[in-house]
């Protein structure tokens, strides 16, 4: 069972939410080419070579959706904005379809009394970018504020609240030292490069943001427990790069206006120059800070260049996706941000859920997800005891509204708290969906 929403202090907002391309249908609307299209496109990138060209055809169904959200007694609902689907090539002539898109979508929460929870960017960089060398390139961060300013000119008027970058670890080392994601580099100077031109165009969005008379501005960062693989010092050396990486990069840039020693020591030499002047930029002042929890990791080092770790199986129930299951995970990383990073800013746990292997639901038959169920339940168990431990914790948002484009796992990872056959493009609330919707009322 979910704790009720009478468990939390009042004012407390429950969301959901989803991004563009992952359920959108990025084929529809004229939108132009990422460079997810061409990452999927590539061979052995993503799961069945899937892409996001169909999705969950949300462009069209979208009521549909909304009136899911609302249904379950949501108050918020995070969604993002396709760049590629407002500006085909990223700057330049705008797609008017693809504004009056978004302009109805967020008519259509507002109708329905749900507030517009905005993220500027989840990951479809305008292929047309991508070839100027995408985030490694300075340039596109300063194009990035002049797609935040034209939405904020578009959408301010009536969304709740705005962050630029969804995850920019993904965006930026997931993407470009991993290799895991789109462009699929395996590469430090432009995995560096790329890390501090998300981390400026997140400055410059927001300053751009601001200047548009837009409000309620924050941003979304994606967090791990770390543990050091076991009691050596080198495992201790190796889990602090790993936290450097991950944790404190972004969140050191954006709220401290640095970036921390131990990922320095590795990124420093591959930074494009006068990095250090684009701090203050970076740092500008914000509204809430969001946190996408979803695991732990163990890290042993690794033989090899910086950063030599690499990441070690661990002994907790894991989602359909291998990740550990780690609630307390959540409550540490709150207390840390509120003690060190944050103060007194609101924090929101902008997404958290679970892969789980869901059966198709029998025609007329509610998806039976406990497993999901208690995932959410100890999270959010894990939530009430950060803010009784004075973590100013302000939101959940649940990741994620439908089944949708799981990135290089195609469609085979569902997180949703409704099923899509991918087929038929049929909704179906799981059993998760209803105890949302019951421990909402309550
Ligand atoms: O589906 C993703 C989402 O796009 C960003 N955060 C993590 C989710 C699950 O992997």
């Amino acid at each position: 069972m979910l704790p009720p929403r009478s468990a939390f202090p009042p004012g407390f907002l429950f969301g959901t939410a989803t991004s563009a391309y992952q359920i959108e249908g990025h084929a529809a609307g004229g939108a132009g080419a990422t460079h997810w299209d061409t990452f999927a496109a590539t061979p052995g990138n993503v799961a069945g070579a899937a892409d996001g060209a169909r999705a969950c055809d949300h462009y069209h169904r979208w009521p549909e959706d909304l009136d899911l959200v609302a249904g379950a007694g949501f108050d918020l609902y995070r969604f993002s904005t396709s760049w590629a689907r407002v500006l085909p090539e990223g700057r330049g002539a705008v797609n008017p379809e693809g504004l009056d898109f978004y302009d109805r979508l967020v008519d259509g929460m507002l109708a329905r009394g749900l507030k517009p929870a905005l993220t500027l960017y989840h990951w479809e960089l305008p292929a047309a970018l991508a070839d100027l060398g995408g985030w490694a390139n300075r340039d596109v961060a300063l194009w990035f504020a002049e797609f935040a300013a034209l939405i904020g000119q578009r959408l301010g008027d009536r969304v709740y609240s705005v962050a630029p970058v969804n995850e920019p670890w993904c965006a930026g080392w997931l993407s470009h030292f991993l290799g895991a994601h789109a462009p699929g580099l395996r590469d430090i100077r432009a995995a560096a490069r790329a890390m501090h031109h998300l981390a400026l165009g997140h400055g410059l969005a927001i300053g751009a943001l601001r200047a548009a008379g837009v409000g309620n501005l924050g941003a979304v960062c994606n967090f791990e427990q770390v543990f050091p693989a076991d009691a050596s010092p080198e495992a201790a050396a190796a889990a602090a790069r790993h936290d450097a990486i991950m944790n404190r990069f972004f969140a050191g840039a954006m709220l401290q206006g640095r970036y921390p020693a131990a990922a320095l020591e590795g990124l420093a030499p591959h930074l494009p120059r006068g990095w250090q002047e684009d701090l203050a930029t970076i740092a500008a002042p914000l509204d809430w800070f969001g946190i996408n929890y979803y695991t732990c990791k163990r890290i042993a080092p690794a033989a090899g260049p910086w950063p030599g770790y690499a990441e070690v199986p661990g002994p907790l129930p894991k989602t359909a996706l291998g990740w550990e299951i780690a609630p307390e995970g959540l409550e540490a990383l709150l207390l840390w941000l509120a003690r060190e990073l944050t103060g007194p800013l609101p924090l929101i746990v902008t997404e958290n859920g679970m892969a789980a292997p869901d059966a198709t639901p029998a025609p007329g038959q509610a998806l039976t997800d406990a497993d999901r169920i208690a995932y959410h339940a100890a999270h959010l168990e894990a939530c009430r005891r950060a803010i009784a431990a004075g973590v100013p914790l302000a939101g959940y948002v649940a990741w994620s509204l439908l089944d949708n484009y799981e990135w290089a796992e195609g469609y085979a990872a569902r997180f949703g708290l409704v099923h899509v056959d991918f087929e038929s493009l049929q909704r179906t609330p799981k059993a998760s969906y209803a105890a949302f919707r019951q421990a909402l009322e309550g």
